[in-house]
């Protein structure tokens, strides 16, 4: 770890330098895993002449940095290069579709083929003189300053591709835009879009595909059956910086979406996770059948900060995606790949956190860690109730900070704590009974809470507090946490990957060897640690610029 550069991770995606914001185009070809991303050459803070960088790897955690993809430079993208997707064809050869900022501005769909298909490294890509080949117009009402991130393509059932394009209306109905070809280079606008909300605004890297509804297999984006699949849309909100999907139903004949449950308007919808996290993307992985999501996770520092280290924005750690038993969520898990970066092992078993107690993890390198525990709570006859108005659960972990002193909770983790605790960032849990005495079977609410209200000395960075609610029954299961720790990043999976939350967090003395490990519980019950593995986690070859053939 280089001393001057105490946030640059050690197993988390990023460039050598400058700025990145979306993952773009992911894909496995040829047996080589690849990750475009938005990429600023020009520096660490976001510029309109974005340009796709490129690197390639063989097991998604030692990356390979490769020159970038495309760059600005036909009429239809001279403006920018923004984000897009792969679509593999069914002769094997991928397709880019991309967003271009075009000579007036406006934003619309290009597409870029890679110029020798047997280089599994696809290092250099071709851009046809046709494009653009999706245009917005005054014809089709579509605005150009909102029109763009097309997804992966899939076949229908006539043979024909579709694809859909995130765009919104001028009241903030937002929408995505179905498109339709048989070639995949001449599109036709469908009349209806494939789904939209009003009051939702610009829908920004929509992405589609299909779940199955047993296991946690992937499902390629083109399969379809009627009962075996569910569908999943996912959009990045623009107004609130976040993902939120819903799961639902794909009509094909009709070529419509109907989600399960209602979407945002009404507060509903899911978030694929409560931190710092948007623009994300999945693709499907063919050798090891899953369904892969790369996610941003933008700095929370001030942009001279940005500019004085040199960089600006991570990649979530890959995680497996699939479908919950129940239906009705998603689950999410960092993949197992991440085990070859397991080195020293720390293992509790049933131990006790009596209330009030903090209990150290030593033995491994704390700021570069993975941590995997669960909690068996006995008493939840103690747990407080909860208050109907309590129904925003960033509020409540906002509002309630350790010392609450609830019954059940807060109990959880503290990492990248300092060594006299002037700093950590705490991820806990605190279980709540919903207030109905007249019903036997009470009902139990499980609140996360990644709390980044002390995680640095510099009070100028962006330190939110973090909070979701977890679905599970803490009267049947046990309530567990694995949380990924990196220098400046804490990704943490509640509930076995039903609720995530992603924060960035800048401790001043909370760094290298001075990072601590601690399980705690600050409730007035004791709770059970049924089980704690912590490993350190060694460094991955991450666009290392010894190694790679980086070009500026
Ligand atoms: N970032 C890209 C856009 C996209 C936005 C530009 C989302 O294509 O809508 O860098 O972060």
């Amino acid at each position: 770890q280089d001393l001057n550069q105490p946030y640059r991770t050690g197993y988390h995606f990023q460039p050598p330098r400058n700025w990145m914001n979306d993952p773009n185009g992911p894909m496995i070809y040829k047996g080589i895993y690849h990750l475009f991303y938005q990429y600023n050459p020009y520096g660490a803070v976001w510029d309109v002449r974005i340009v796709w960088g490129h690197s390639t790897s063989v097991d998604l955690v030692n990356w390979i940095s490769q020159p970038p993809a495309f760059n600005p430079s036909q009429p239809s993208d001279i403006n920018g290069c923004w984000s897009g997707s792969v679509t593999i064809l069914p002769n094997g050869k991928p397709v880019i579709l991309y967003t271009g900022i075009d000579q007036n501005k406006s934003q619309v769909q290009n597409v870029a083929v890679p110029v020798n298909v047997s280089d599994p490294y696809l290092r250099e890509w071709s851009k046809p003189p046709r494009n653009p080949l999706m245009t917005p117009n005054a014809v089709n009402g579509i605005n150009p300053d909102r029109f763009r991130d097309p997804t992966t393509a899939w076949l229908g059932p006539d043979g024909e591709w579709r694809v859909i394009v995130g765009s919104s209306t001028d009241d903030r109905r937002g929408l995505a835009i179905l498109y339709k070809s048989k070639d995949f280079f001449n599109w036709t606008q469908s009349t209806n879009p494939l789904h939209y909300e009003d009051l939702t605004g610009m829908w920004e890297c929509p992405d589609f595909f299909p779940v199955s509804i047993t296991g946690s297999d992937g499902v390629e984006t083109s399969s379809f059956s009627e009962n075996g699949i569910k569908h999943v849309l996912k959009v990045s909100l623009f107004e609130t910086s976040h993902d939120y999907y819903t799961i639902g139903s794909y009509n094909r004949e009709k070529d419509v979406y109907v989600p399960d449950l209602g979407f945002v308007q009404n507060g509903s919808a899911p978030r694929l996770d409560y931190g710092k996290y948007y623009a994300s993307k999945t693709f499907y992985d063919d050798v090891k059948k899953r369904r892969i999501l790369w996610g941003w996770v933008n700095e929370s520092s001030p942009a001279k900060d940005d500019i004085n280290k040199g960089w600006s924005g991570l990649q979530s750690f890959p995680r497996k995606i699939w479908l919950d038993e129940s239906g009705k969520q998603l689950l999410q898990w960092p993949i197992e790949e991440i085990e070859t970066l397991r080195g020293t092992q720390v293992n509790w078993h049933n131990q006790v956190l009596k209330a009030g107690s903090t209990l150290q993890v030593h033995g491994v390198t704390a700021a570069q860690a993975d941590v995997e525990v669960s909690f068996k709570v006995k008493e939840l006859e103690k747990a407080d109730v909860i208050e109907p108005s309590w129904a925003d659960p960033q509020k409540i972990c906002s509002e309630g900070d350790l010392s609450v002193n609830s019954g059940l909770g807060p109990f959880g983790l503290m990492v990248l704590a300092s060594n006299d605790m002037e700093e950590y960032t705490s991820v806990y849990f605190r279980i709540f009974k919903s207030n109905d005495d007249t019903n036997k079977n009470t009902k139990y609410v499980v609140l996360m809470c990644s709390d980044q209200s002390r995680s640095s000395l510099n009070e100028e960075n962006d330190k939110s507090t973090f909070g979701a609610f977890v679905a599970i029954d803490p009267s049947h299961q046990t309530v567990s946490l694995r949380t990924l720790i990196d220098h400046s990043i804490v990704e943490s999976y509640g509930g076995g990957g039903g609720t995530c939350i992603t924060s960035r967090v800048y401790p001043k003395l909370a760094i290298g060897e001075n990072a601590n490990l601690f399980a705690f519980n600050k409730g007035t019950q004791s709770v059970d640690v049924l089980s704690l593995s912590a490993w350190s986690l060694k460094s991955a070859q991450i666009n290392d610029e010894s190694m790679s053939p980086f070009i500026e």
